[in-house]
């Protein structure tokens, strides 16, 4: 695989994501169990973490809030390109949630501020037949979800953490929070959000991890 294919100009970590796409194949990390959240908090196979591990490819692009730009596009009615003043002169709300990563450790009680998906979808208005959404990074990563996984309540684009803004390790000026769904789902430095007639898989899904990606189903491979 070429080296430069997150087109980000940087080398991502080519061994790292050699190592994570053979345990997709070995089906590493299984334990075979699912859980319900009302039940058990922790779900099957992870374990719980004070810290906040960073994971993302090798490259953290640096994007100051002057450059930030943010697209929805695809099947919407209001296709739009918003700055970061734009983008902070929506409604900001908070969030309160617990997030699971595929590789197990799972991080309770993460107080985020942003904006809430409703209002994103507001704005853009998705067409009848977008069923799909594919997210791009600043560092070439990309994922997918259905718009359903998206437009969950405790879903938001946050660009905050625990009261301070949102470190550059862990995808600041902007992130995707998608917590009831394993952390590969949130995209880091978030900069465009397509949406889609159909499911457009993403890195990690193109190597193996499961399309969807619900802790709670252990469904951490495809
Ligand atoms: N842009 C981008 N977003 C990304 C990634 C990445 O490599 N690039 N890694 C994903 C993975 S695998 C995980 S577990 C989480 C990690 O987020 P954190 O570093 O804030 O813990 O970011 C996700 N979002
Ligand atoms: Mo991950």
């Amino acid at each position: 695989m070429d080296q430069d294919e997150t087109g980000a100009g940087g080398r991502i970590r080519q061994k790292l994501v050699e190592t994570k796409q053979a345990w997709a194949r070995a089906g590493r990390l299984l334990t075979g169990a699912t859980a319900r959240p009302e039940e058990q908090r922790l779900p099957p196979g992870q374990r719980l973490v004070q810290d906040f591990p960073v994971l993302d490819l090798g490259i953290q692009p640096n994007v100051p809030e002057g450059a930030f730009r943010l697209t929805l596009d695809g099947l919407v009615e209001n296709p739009v390109t918003l700055d970061w003043a734009g983008f902070t002169a929506l409604p900001q709300e908070e969030r309160l949630n617990d997030i699971h990563c595929v590789t197990q450790w799972s991080r309770y009680e993460n107080t985020w501020h942003g904006v809430a998906v409703a209002t994103l979808l507001d704005l853009a208005q998705p067409k009848p037949e977008a069923g799909f959404v594919s997210f791009e990074g600043y560092d070439g990563y990309t994922t997918n979800l259905t718009l359903e996984d998206f437009a969950r309540p405790e879903s938001l684009l946050a660009h905050s953490w625990a009261g301070q803004r949102l470190s550059r390790q862990h995808g600041g000026p902007l992130r995707v929070v998608v917590p009831h769904l394993y952390f590969w789902k949130s995209t880091k430095w978030v900069k465009r959000i397509t949406f889609l007639a159909e499911n457009k898989p993403g890195f990690w899904e193109v190597r193996g991890y499961h399309d969807r990606g619900d802790p709670w189903l252990e469904e951490r491979y495809g």
